[in-house]
């Protein structure tokens, strides 16, 4: 392997590193909605949202949305701002 590549290779195990360290461990379920946004539930239970193009989608709390599946799931909480800085921190590359 040349020295380029190798250090092509570190580079993207440094990127996939950075990813989980903001958080994304904190995600403990995504689930594809009707509408073509996803929710993501936090380990504490509270939800955000982004829509297919990957922008932060803003949901009342206790609003009723229905999965690809059929399932209708209550929303809980509405982690904007934390599914935003999360986003943002895996965008800074
Ligand atoms: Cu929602």
């Amino acid at each position: 392997m040349s020295i380029r590549k190798s250090l092509i290779a570190m580079g993207l195990v440094a990127t996939a590193l950075t990813a989980v360290a903001a958080g994304n461990g904190d995600i403990v379920q995504s689930v594809k909605l009707k509408d073509g946004t996803t929710m993501h539930q936090y380990k504490d239970g509270k939800m955000a949202m982004e829509d297919s193009l990957g922008k932060v989608v803003y949901m009342k709390e206790g609003m009723s949305m229905e999965t690809v599946d059929g399932k209708t799931i209550a929303m809980s909480g509405n982690e904007v701002a934390k599914l935003f800085i999360q986003k943002k921190s895996e965008n800074r590359r």
